[in-house]
């Protein structure tokens, strides 16, 4: 996939911001974001994307790919794994409702569309084997083996922050305990600094507070880190990628990917992999899912 090549609109709804753009030539050049309205069903989503599009420009029947938090089915259905995050939505027509709507569009998971994007033109390129982990409102992922995408027969495949964690216990909204979203991702760490009586903190007030010198909040960092250091060496054990691109607002935050090195500098060599900040930042989504195949 040549990047020059890529032109239309994409979206990328996540579990914190719902940002549209127009790309050209491989590049963002517009975008307009707001904040995800996690109550919404689909009918809702797809009005606020609508609006954001139309100031954008959009037209039926422009080329349109969207990512979504939650898993995407081989036949665009679209289901929140962790139900905290989206409530409203399970087994939803997405690609149907898309295409209606908009005319034509392709949808993936937005861990996986980043996946794509930083394979192909970012963090990942070079690599046969490459797993993307984003840290952000949860924990998602993507792999690329032997060069080709990883979907999974019902879109789970690199939603590895469902992975269990040998840390607290935490119940997760998916319905499994002790996941490593359950302990390491944006909502959790806003989370344990609410349980330290620390209320109406953001994860990124936490890092702020950290970087201020709360060792409160120092702690639930390097936990978070920690985890995330621990669940790359099980990816390894599993499919043994050449490389791990770490993306998303928790992974990119200043000094969150050398905590991570760190605890994984503890781990056998074996287990350890070349971990990079992906390099697409948060265009990676966005570029992504207009590449995405469907
Ligand atoms: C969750 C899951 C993944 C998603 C990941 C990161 C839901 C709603 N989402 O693990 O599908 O890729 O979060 O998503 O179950 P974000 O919300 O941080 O962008």
């Amino acid at each position: 996939m040549t990047r020059a090549v890529l032109a239309g609109f994409a979206v990328d709804l996540g579990g914190t911001k719902l940002t549209a753009a127009r790309i050209e030539a491989g590049h963002v050049v517009e975008t307009r974001t707001e904040a995800t309205s996690r109550s919404g069903d689909l009918s809702h989503q797809l009005d606020r994307i609508a609006r954001l599009l139309q100031d954008l420009g959009h037209g039926p029947g422009a080329r349109l790919g969207v990512a979504v938090t939650g898993l995407v089915s081989r036949d665009g259905l679209w289901s929140a794994v962790n139900a905290a995050t989206l409530p409203a939505i399970v087994d939803a027509p997405l690609r149907a409702a898309l295409v209606d709507r908009f005319g034509a569009a392709t949808c993936c998971n937005d861990a996986l569309a980043a996946t794509l994007a930083e394979a192909w033109f970012g963090a990942g390129q070079g690599c046969r084997d490459f797993a993307y982990l984003t840290v952000s409102t949860g924990i998602g992922g993507g792999l690329v083996l032997n060069g080709h995408p990883v979907q999974g027969g019902r879109g789970l495949a690199g939603h590895f922050g469902f992975a269990t964690s040998r840390h607290a216990p935490t119940p997760c909204g998916s319905g499994r305990w002790g996941t490593v979203e359950a302990n390491a991702s944006g909502m959790s760490i806003a989370r344990m600094a609410r349980e330290l009586g620390h209320d109406g903190l953001s994860a990124r007030d936490v890092f702020a507070q950290a970087a201020a010198g709360a060792a409160w909040a120092d702690r639930i960092i390097d936990l978070s880190a920690q985890a995330v250091a621990s669940l790359i060496a099980d990816i390894a054990a599993m499919v043994d990628p050449e490389r791990i691109a770490i993306g998303g607002s928790i992974g990119l935050a200043p000094g969150f990917l050398d905590r991570v090195e760190r605890h994984l500098g503890k781990e056998p060599e074996v287990f350890r992999r070349p971990v990079r900040a992906a390099t697409l930042g948060h265009d990676g989504p966005l570029l992504g899912a207009l590449a995405f195949p469907g």
